[in-house]
């Protein structure tokens, strides 16, 4: 429409009329008021589709409360959970304040006694500073690498990496423990290869991976307890022809992050496979016999229901399974909120006098309920606490606060400030709420209460969780501490307990990197939105799916 004026010359322009120039004027001013018009509309269109097109992306969020309830449809959207970047890995730079290098000094005493007296052999002795043996892998160091690195240990990491590098071999024809190595020693290969990125780690661990494949060529997929590394056999027990139900479902997140790591579905989908059979298994509102057999795929009927040994990290691997899978795998929340609320059904009663609230069991055969609470179950409140963080009922959490306070006075109790092996609770005493048998008075300085501390720490940032954690470290500096490393005690109610001479791997890998991250002032250090961590505390990433 500008045309006219463009190409008109001055000569020619001065020619036209005044009526041809005021045409010419008007076809301009219309000309022009056609394209703003054109604009306009076409502004407001676009504008409209754009409306439309976000109203759509939203609508899927009016569902988002349905992640606090049991999902049916694996197709309904979730949260997105984000894959750690290279790049975002943590960085420990070591101990930043007192109480941590408290802690490191015990790891290095730990570790000097192991080294110097049993090193490549599966435990020390901290007493006689003898070597014992179990399944010949040189347990406490693969176990316990990982917290080397976390702590900044550079020079003890690096002694351990050379031993796994050329001394770590599979090849031994011997009888291994399918689920504590692949807790202890594949999930210690597997963290050390995501902080690290060394892929010797890896490819320890697909070798180690590969043989325990063997465990589950049993007729139902539910593997057998038992392993030859070094045959690629596996079989059950020689007292039973059972495997244990938290042993079989204990192993999915090693599985599926060896499979991730080396792009090899195999391990993941034997896994899972497990985890999917027993889903469809019918259950007490969720909760799970403690056997279960390799041959038919059938829980052993009748068998004690406990989240104490052999129960416990059942339910402890529903929830994380479904948080390292981005949330995507419904059946796993719906098994994990059913069996929660099966708990508070079946097994969670109050003590008499003082209504502490306990987790007990039903015992095998009758089903009797039996208020005996295993140090074991006191992982709950940290994974109740982890599931309450990711969208789960308010309850949960009310009832991991009250339990950390019981799981607390069963070590407060005691002169030693160390908690026993299990504690049985009085439903209608007028004096004490909780006692201990002397059988059951032992204990082997085990993780699960300083590990559902760093839980609650890290999800509220309550440091009452800091000082219970401070109290029972000096209950093992000064009842545990011996000449070689820390030792396993015979009686929490002695001052002056027998020393049993043993200090299991999951003492470095697990209670000592658990105080260590929870004396730290940043809680996040290992962020729980970004990691799982495994059954014997190795953190392993959370994936997209
Ligand atoms: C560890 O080996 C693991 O935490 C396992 O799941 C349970 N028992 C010990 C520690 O108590």
């Amino acid at each position: 429409m500008i045309l006219p004026i463009v190409i008109i010359s001055d000569e020619r322009w001065n020619r036209l009329s005044r009526l041809q120039r005021s045409i010419v004027y008007a076809l301009v001013v219309i000309g022009a008021t056609l394209l703003i018009l054109l604009y306009l509309s076409k502004v407001s269109k676009d504008d409209v589709n754009k409306k439309s097109r976000s109203a759509l992306v939203q609508e899927p969020l009016k569902n988002v409360s349905l992640v606090i309830e049991p999902v049916a449809d694996a197709s309904v959207p979730k949260k997105t959970v984000v894959d750690i970047e290279s790049n975002e890995r943590p960085i420990f730079t070591g101990p930043k304040n007192a109480r941590q290098y408290a802690v490191v000094q015990s790891f290095k005493h730990a570790w000097r006694g192991y080294k110097e007296h049993a090193w490549g052999h599966d435990n020390l002795k901290p007493v006689t500073g003898m070597a014992a043996e179990w399944f010949s892998l040189g347990l406490t160091i693969v176990d316990s690498l990982d917290t080397a690195y976390v702590m900044g240990l550079t020079e003890e990491f690096e002694e351990g990496r050379q031993w796994v590098k050329n001394e770590l071999v599979f090849t031994k024809n011997k009888d291994v423990n399918f689920f504590e190595v692949t807790i202890r020693v594949l999930g210690g290969l597997l963290s050390c290869h995501h902080f690290t990125q060394d892929e010797m780690f890896l490819n320890k661990a697909t070798d180690l991976g590969d043989r325990l494949m063997a465990a589950f060529s049993s007729p139902s997929g539910i593997p057998y307890s038992d392993v030859n590394l070094g045959a690629r056999t596996a079989h059950a027990p020689e007292w039973s022809h059972y495997s244990t139900t938290a042993e079989v479902t204990t192993v999915q997140l090693e599985f599926r992050e060896l499979s991730r790591a080396s792009n090899n579905p195999a391990f993941e989908d034997a896994a899972a496979a497990v985890s999917e059979k027993i889903h469809h298994l019918p259950k007490k509102h969720g909760l799970v016999p403690i056997f279960i057999n390799p041959n038919s795929g059938h829980f052993l009927p009748h068998a004690t229901i406990t989240l104490g040994a052999r129960g416990d990290s059942y339910y402890e691997y529903l929830l994380k399974q479904w948080l390292q899978t981005g949330k995507t795998i419904n059946y796993l929340l719906d098994d994990y909120l059913t069996a929660i609320e099966g708990v508070r059904q079946f097994l969670a009663k109050r003590s008499s006098p003082s209504k502490l609230l306990f987790i007990g069991e039903l015992s095998a055969g009758s089903e009797a309920f039996n208020p005996k609470m295993d140090h074991l179950t006191c992982f709950l409140p940290g994974t109740l606490a982890l599931g309450h963080a990711n969208g789960l009922p308010d309850w949960h959490m009310t009832m991991a606060e009250e339990l950390m306070y019981t799981c607390y006075l069963t070590y407060a109790a005691h002169p030693t400030f160390l908690a026993p092996e299990i504690t049985h609770f009085n439903l209608a005493s007028t004096t004490e709420d909780m006692y201990t048998k002397t059988a059951d008075a032992h204990t082997l300085l085990r993780p699960e209460f300083v590990e559902s501390l760093w839980y609650m720490y890290q999800l509220t940032g309550n440091t009452t969780y800091q000082e219970w954690g401070w109290q029972i470290f000096q209950g093992f500096e000064k009842y545990a501490k011996v000449p070689f490393g820390y030792t396993s005690l015979a009686n929490v109610k002695s001052e002056k307990p027998v020393q049993r001479d043993m200090m299991e791997s999951f003492f470095l890998s697990e209670t000592l990197k658990y105080l260590y991250l929870l004396f730290s002032d940043d809680r996040y250090v290992i962020d729980l939105n970004k990691y799982v961590i495994n059954s014997e505390a190795h953190p392993l990433p959370i994936h997209k799916n």
